[in-house]
C-alpha cells in the first residue's frame, strides 16, 4: 500500500509534467502561400475609409471632363476640408482618398509642371492649395491620407506620347514629397486610348498595360513613401473589386496572379473573388459613392443611398474580407452635402448599435485540435476580444470544429470571423451549426473568411454554435469568433405597386411584420397586417408601418391609382418603338428616351382602355446618371376619341426638374376622357431628346 506522500508526489509530478508541457514552447505555423506586409496588414485594418470626388467636374457638372475647362471656372464658396474629416472620424472611417487630379487634368494643388490648377482660379486668388489643407486637417482629426492621381489625363498636350511620362512622374513627386505620409495612392484603370470620348488627344492610342511604366511609376511611390499601398485593377498593395456598387463576391480571396493583372485589365470581374492560385497579396477594395454619380450633381440629391443599401454594402465589403472606400461628392461650396452626413451618420450609428455587445466575448471555446496542445493556440483566444492571438491546429489538420458554449441559450443574427492574416489566408469552406436544445441544427455554408467575414443569418437562439473548418489550405488560424445580435431596423417599409396593379411592401430587414391601411388613415399594429402583395386598381392612399415587439417605423405613403396593365403607346416621337412602353410599366428604373436631335413639339399620346374622370398626371423624367431628355415645358390634353383634342387641361414648366429630377405632379380641373397626350414643348438646357421614365394619370 502507498503511502499517502507517495501518492502527493506522484500528483505532484504529474502536475509538473502538464505543466511543463502546457509551457512548451510549441513553434508557430509556417507561413503559408502569399503573405501581407505589415503596411498592407495596417490598410486592412483601417477597414472604412472615404473617397472624396471633387475637383474641376463639381463645377463643370460633368463626370468625366473634357480636358479643356477654364480654370476660372473652379471656385468653391467655402470648401471646409475640416468638415469632411469631422464627418470621416465620426463615422469611424481612418483616411480620406482625395482626386488630386481626375482625367480632365485638373490639379487641386499648384504643381510645378502644368497651368491648369488651382493656381488660376479665383478660389483664394490663386493661391490656395486643396492638397495641404486637406492633409492639415486629417492630421488634426488623426486620419490618414491617400491621393487618387488620374493616368489619363485630357488636358496634357503630350498625352499619349512619352513626354507625358515625365510629367506624370513629377507630378506624383509632388504629391508624394509635399504633404506628409500618403497611406494608399489610387491608380485608376479608367483611360482613353480608346478614341471614342473625344478629350484632347484622344486619337492617340495608348497601351495601357506598357505606356504609363508602372514598373517605375511603382519604384517611385516606393521611394517616396514606402508605407503607401498602392491601388489599381492589380495592385501591387491592393485591388479593385472589379464593380464600382461596393461589393465583393462571397468568396474572396486576398491573393492575386499579380503578374497578369494590371491597370485596365479586361477580366476585372475575377477581381470580386480575386484568385485562389495567387502569386501575390492583393486584397480588395470596394469602392462606391454614396450617391449614383462619383461628382456632386445637384439632380442627384434626391439619390443618396439608403440605409438598408447603405448597410448591404458594408456587409458586401467590409463583411466579405474587402476594405470600402465611400465615396462622398463634395458639392460646389466645398463640403458634403447635410444629406450625405446625414445618411452616414446614420449609418455609423447603426453599425455601432449592432456590433457593441460580443455575445461570445469570454465564453469557453472548444476545439476538435489544438496545435501541440498548447495553450498559446487555444481555442480560447477566439473569444479573448484580441485580434493579435489565435486558435491554430496541429499542421497536417486541415479539417476541424470548434464549438463555443454560450452558457445558456442566446438569440443572435449576426456571426464574425477573422483569419490571421499574417500568416496567410487559409480557410476554404466552413459551416457553422447551432445547438437549439437536443439537436444541432446547420445555419451556414460558406467559403473563404480572410480578414473579416460577417455573416448576416436570420435570428437563432441557440445555447452552443460550432465552427467546422471543412477545407483549409494548410492549418487555419482564426483569431476571433464574435456573435451579434442585431436589433430590428425599424424603417417605413417600401412600396412597389407594379404594372398589373399589384402592390407590394417590403421592410428593411426580414422579420418585421408590415400593417397598412388604405383610406389615408394612420395605420398601427392592429391594421391589416401584409402578407401577400394585393391588388389596388382604383385611387387610394396607402400608409403602411414596420413593426416589431411592441415599437413601429415611421409612415412610408404613397397616392396608388389605376394600374397602366391595359395601356397602349399610341403615338410617340422617333426612337425605339419596341421599348417605349418602358415610360407605363411602373417600374421607376426603365425608361424610354427618343432619338435625340429632334425638333419640338414632341407628342406622346396613350390609350388608357376606357374612360376615366382624370384630374391630374405624373411626369417622372428618367433616372439614370446621364442627364438628357428632360422635359421642361409640356402641355396635357385629354380626348374621349383620341383624334379631337380641343384646348389643353394644363399647360407649364417643370421648373427645378433639372436639379431635382423627382416625380413632377400636375393637377387640372376633373375631365372625362380615355386618351392622353403629352406635348414636350422644350427639354432642359437645349437637349433634343424626350426621356420618361413613367407617364401616370390621377383619376378621380
Ligand atoms: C473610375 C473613374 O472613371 C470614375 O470617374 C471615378 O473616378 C471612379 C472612382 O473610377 O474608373
Amino acid at each position: 500500500m502507498k503511502s499517502k506522500a507517495s501518492h502527493l508526489f506522484v500528483r505532484l509530478t504529474l502536475l509538473l509534467l502538464i505543466g511543463l508541457s502546457a509551457c512548451k514552447k510549441t513553434p508557430p505555423p509556417a507561413p503559408y502561400g502569399p503573405l501581407p506586409s505589415e503596411a498592407q496588414i495596417a490598410w486592412q485594418e483601417m477597414e472604412m475609409n472615404m473617397f472624396v470626388h471633387f475637383n474641376m467636374n463639381t463645377f463643370s457638372d460633368m463626370e468625366w471632363g473634357l480636358g479643356g475647362e477654364s480654370p476660372e471656372q473652379f471656385n468653391p464658396t467655402a470648401l471646409d476640408c475640416r468638415q469632411w474629416a469631422k464627418t470621416a472620424k465620426e463615422a469611424g472611417m481612418r483616411g480620406i482618398i482625395i482626386t488630386a487630379k481626375h482625367h480632365d487634368g485638373f490639379c487641386l494643388w499648384p504643381s510645378k509642371y502644368t497651368e491648369h490648377s488651382v493656381k488660376n482660379t479665383p478660389w483664394k486668388d490663386g493661391k490656395g492649395d486643396v492638397i495641404r489643407e486637406l492633409a492639415e486637417a486629417c492630421k488634426e482629426y488623426g486620419l490618414k491620407l491617400g491621393v487618387y492621381l488620374s493616368p489619363w489625363d485630357r488636358n496634357h498636350a503630350q498625352y499619349g506620347n512619352p513626354e507625358y511620362l515625365d510629367y506624370f512622374h513629377n507630378q506624383l513627386k509632388e504629391l508624394l514629397t509635399d504633404y506628409g505620409d500618403i497611406f494608399e495612392v489610387w491608380f485608376d484603370g479608367a483611360n482613353g486610348g480608346t478614341g471614342y470620348y473625344g478629350g484632347a488627344n484622344e486619337e492617340r492610342k495608348i497601351d495601357r498595360k506598357t505606356y504609363y511604366q508602372w514598373d517605375s511609376v511603382f519604384s517611385l511611390v516606393k521611394e517616396l513613401q514606402p508605407n503607401a499601398v498602392i491601388f489599381s485593377d492589380g495592385g501591387p498593395g491592393c485591388r479593385w473589386v472589379g464593380n464600382e456598387e461596393g461589393w465583393a463576391n462571397a468568396t474572396n480571396w486576398s491573393l492575386l496572379r499579380g503578374d497578369e493583372v494590371f491597370p485596365g485589365y479586361p477580366h476585372y470581374k475575377e477581381l470580386r473573388s480575386g484568385h485562389e492560385d495567387g502569386t501575390h497579396w492583393v486584397p480588395a477594395e470596394a469602392d462606391v459613392s454614396i450617391r449614383p454619380g462619383w461628382y456632386y450633381h445637384k439632380y442627384e440629391d434626391h439619390k443618396v443611398k439608403t440605409l438598408p443599401e447603405m448597410l448591404d454594402i458594408y456587409y458586401h465589403s467590409v463583411g466579405r474580407n474587402s476594405l470600402l472606400l465611400l465615396n462622398f461628392p463634395v458639392d460646389r461650396r466645398g463640403k458634403i452635402h447635410e444629406k450625405d452626413s446625414a445618411r452616414i451618420t446614420e449609418m455609423a450609428q447603426r453599425l455601432k448599435t449592432v456590433f457593441e455587445t460580443d455575445l461570445a466575448l469570454q465564453k469557453t471555446a472548444e476545439a476538435s485540435n489544438v496545435r501541440g496542445n498548447d495553450k498559446a493556440y487555444q481555442a480560447s483566444h477566439l473569444t479573448d476580444g484580441n485580434p493579435q492571438t489565435y486558435w491554430t491546429t496541429d499542421d497536417q489538420v486541415t479539417t476541424a470544429s470548434v464549438t463555443i458554449d454560450l452558457g445558456a441559450p442566446t438569440e443572435f443574427n449576426r456571426v464574425l470571423l477573422q483569419e490571421y492574416i499574417a500568416l496567410g489566408q487559409r480557410v476554404e469552406k466552413f459551416t457553422l451549426e447551432v445547438l437549439e436544445g437536443e439537436e444541432w441544427k446547420q445555419i451556414a455554408d460558406e467559403t473563404t473568411i480572410g480578414y473579416k467575414r460577417i455573416l448576416r443569418l436570420p435570428n437563432v437562439t441557440a445555447s452552443k454554435i460550432r465552427l467546422n473548418i471543412q477545407a483549409s489550405k494548410a492549418c487555419p488560424l482564426l483569431s476571433t469568433f464574435s456573435l451579434y445580435n442585431a436589433p430590428a431596423l425599424l424603417l417605413p417599409p417600401s412600396i412597389h405597386h407594379d404594372k398589373e396593379g399589384n402592390v407590394t411592401l417590403a421592410a428593411a430587414e426580414e422579420g418585421l411584420s408590415i400593417h397598412y391601411t388604405l383610406d389615408g388613415s394612420d395605420p398601427d399594429s392592429s391594421s391589416p397586417k401584409y402578407t401577400t402583395p394585393f391588388l389596388v386598381d382604383k385611387p387610394a392612399t396607402l400608409k403602411a408601418i414596420a413593426v416589431e415587439g411592441g415599437q413601429s417605423s415611421g409612415i412610408s405613403l404613397q397616392h396608388l391609382d389605376i394600374s397602366p396593365k391595359h395601356w397602349q403607346v399610341l403615338q410617340s416621337p422617333k426612337g425605339k418603338k419596341e421599348e417605349v412602353a418602358k415610360m407605363i410599366d411602373a417600374d421607376p428604373n426603365t425608361w424610354w428616351e427618343s432619338e435625340k436631335e429632334q425638333a419640338f413639339p414632341q407628342e406622346i399620346v396613350i390609350d388608357l382602355g376606357e374612360n376615366h374622370t382624370l384630374k391630374g398626371f405624373t411626369y417622372l423624367p428618367k433616372q439614370s446618371r446621364y442627364i438628357s431628355g428632360f422635359i421642361q415645358e409640356y402641355a396635357f390634353y385629354v380626348s374621349n376619341d383620341g383624334k379631337s383634342w380641343g384646348q389643353a387641361v394644363a399647360q407649364g414648366e417643370f421648373s427645378n426638374i433639372r436639379n431635382n429630377p423627382i416625380l413632377q405632379t400636375v393637377n387640372f380641373t376633373p375631365t372625362q376622357g380615355r386618351f392622353i397626350k403629352l406635348k414636350a414643348l422644350r427639354a432642359i438646357e437645349g437637349h433634343h431628346s424626350v426621356g420618361i421614365a413613367e407617364l401616370a394619370v390621377i383619376t378621380e
